[in-house]
């Protein structure tokens, strides 16, 4: 059993898109283990996406992040990383596969609706961040 963050992005917020978007996830298969919303902070945003600070887009993507509140999840099921990497689809929503979460909803390459973890390694990290061991649930 694998577990994965799930962040429902600030675009997606901001067009009522959360509970849609999760229920492509439950629908699938992948059961609800942690959920919250959170406004994320400069200093999470850095943390979150700290392997692509340099990068030209990193500014404002750091700007994006923390613009709206977000809806937080952890998602558990056999294969859940590479499984919710394939709902959501790939970054950039016009390269997207369709059918997939940023095919549908997705606006450009920066707002793509949603974030999943990448790998099991980067999921620990990030599942982390934004939850307590106390706030995940067996059930
Ligand atoms: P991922 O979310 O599919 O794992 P990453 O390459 O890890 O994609 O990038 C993290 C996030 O940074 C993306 O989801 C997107 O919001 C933003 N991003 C990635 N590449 C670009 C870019 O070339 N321009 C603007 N924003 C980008
Ligand atoms: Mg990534």
């Amino acid at each position: 059993m694998e577990r994965s963050l799930v962040l429902i992005k600030p675009d997606a917020m901001q067009r009522e898109l959360a509970g849609t978007i999760l229920s492509r996830f439950q629908q699938e298969g992948l059961r609800l283990a942690a959920l919250k919303m959170l406004h994320i902070d400069r200093d999470l945003a850095e943390r979150h996406y700290a392997v692509h600070a340099g990068k030209p887009f990193f500014n404002d993507l750091i700007k994006y992040i923390t613009s709206t509140p977000v809806v937080a999840a952890v998602l558990e099921g056999e294969k859940a990383v590479e499984r919710i990497r394939k709902i959501m689809g790939a970054t950039d929503p016009a390269r997207a596969e369709a059918g997939t979460i940023r095919k549908d909803f997705g606006l450009d390459i920066q707002q793509n609706a949603v974030h999943g973890s990448d790998s099991v390694e980067t999921a620990e990290k990030e599942i982390k961040l934004y939850f307590a061991g106390d706030e995940i649930f067996d059930y």
